[in-house]
């Protein structure tokens, strides 16, 4: 039962007051490290509405926390006020006391959470704490919009491995590009910019060999103002094929590069990769191809969090025979490609079930569907 006096406003309320968190967490996506980028608003009401006092995002690199800057705001005022936390707020010391902690010794009245924690060291614990010194407790309030914004945080805490986003660009006729003729421009630049925001929000992007071979691509974020968020690059090239003269390895020493290849191939090349600033993932086969569960529990332990699959079809397919793809941007335009094309192995009509339509959306000429797996 609510504490008298407490500021309580009903679900409704609740709810756009988390929205609002949600909201401000999604400034820092992408730029706060191996930690997840969390909201926290500080909320009061003395009578004449409702004010919010304080507001604070996980900073950049992941340190300090979301509530310490949002209490530092709020001062005195957080005495008696709520606080919406889009995570739950930790219970361990890390470089910082613990959040829950802070929140107690700030005189919040009551906390209201989004999404729980699966970190070991805070799970249930920094709920804990804030029950254990009287305040109210309100959780799982818009969940699952919180836990879509951690998703690549959440799945790399709780199973190990990176969230992977496939990405695909079809043609009216169901291809993803002409057939050994490279780059296509399927979507017009709309999609293109949409593209690169997605790639600034990501930790890393992963291509296979084939695609650098025939496309030659930079998978930077080119968006003006945002050319500093590009995300780290991956090719799968268990051959050692990628080119020291492409515009991956030339840009290397600015953007890092990771290449996944079996340790022993091509060592001439390796060096000369070396040379240009690129590293190296040492990947197992598995009936001769690189064995992608191993290779995205490695990207795991490296910290990487959300992975951006942007092709080619060979690619692609993998993954999703695989059973790897959590999410699927799907671009699709009105242009045709004809009878050499490559096939994408899929479009909107046969994404497949198991995945829920999460979004729909024009960018251009363009129209854009996004579909997670259902949980
Ligand atoms: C919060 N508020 O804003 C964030 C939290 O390495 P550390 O000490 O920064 O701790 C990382 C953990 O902190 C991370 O695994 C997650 O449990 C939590 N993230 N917690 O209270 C925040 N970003
Ligand atoms: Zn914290």
């Amino acid at each position: 039962s609510p504490v008298p006096g407490v500021f309580s406003p009903g679900e409704a309320a609740d709810r756009r007051f988390m929205a609002a968190a949600i909201r401000l967490s999604r400034s820092h996506l992408g730029l706060t490290g191996t930690n997840p980028s969390v909201g926290t608003l500080i909320v009061r009401d003395d009578g004449a509405g409702a004010v919010t006092v304080g507001r604070g995002v996980t900073a950049l690199g992941g340190r300090p926390h979301a509530e310490p800057q949002a209490l530092e705001e709020a001062g005195a005022k957080a005495r008696g006020a709520t606080a919406y936390v889009t995570l739950e707020p930790c219970a361990h010391h890390g470089r910082t006391p613990p959040c829950a902690n802070a929140l107690v010794d700030a005189g919040i009245a009551r906390v209201v959470i989004a999404a729980s924690d699966p970190d070991p060291r805070v799970s249930g614990r920094g709920a804990a704490i804030l029950r254990d010194a009287g305040m109210e407790v309100t959780q799982g309030v818009l969940a699952r919009e919180a836990a879509d914004l951690m998703a690549g945080y959440l799945m790399r805490s709780s199973a190990h491995r990176p969230e992977v986003t496939l990405k695909l660009a079809v043609s009216a006729d169901g291809m993803l590009g002409l057939e050994g003729r490279g780059q296509v421009a399927i979507t017009g630049e709309t999609a293109r910019a949409q593209v690169h925001a997605m790639r600034a929000e990501a930790d890393a992007i992963l291509v296979g060999a084939g695609t650098v071979a025939a496309d030659d691509p930079e998978l930077t974020c080119r968006l003006p103002g945002m050319e500093d968020r590009s995300p780290i690059r991956i090719v799968l090239d268990k051959g050692l094929r990628t080119p020291v003269s492409s515009r991956l390895a030339r840009s290397a020493r600015t953007v890092p590069v990771w290449v996944a290849a079996t340790a022993d191939v091509n060592p001439g090349r390796r060096q000369a990769l070396a040379e240009c600033g690129i590293d190296f993932l040492a990947v197992d086969l598995m009936e001769d191809r690189i064995c992608l569960p191993e290779l995205l529990e490695d990207l795991a332990a490296r910290g990487i969090s959300t992975l951006f699959v942007e092709g080619g079809a060979i690619t692609a397919r993998r993954f999703l025979d695989e059973g790897l793809v959590d999410r699927i941007c799907l671009f699709e335009s009105g242009m045709r490609i004809g009878r050499d094309g490559l096939k994408s192995p899929l479009v909107a009509a046969t994404v497949p079930a198991g995945y829920t339509l999460r979004r729909q959306a024009v960018f251009g000429h363009d129209s854009y569907s996004e579909w997670t797996r259902t949980s």
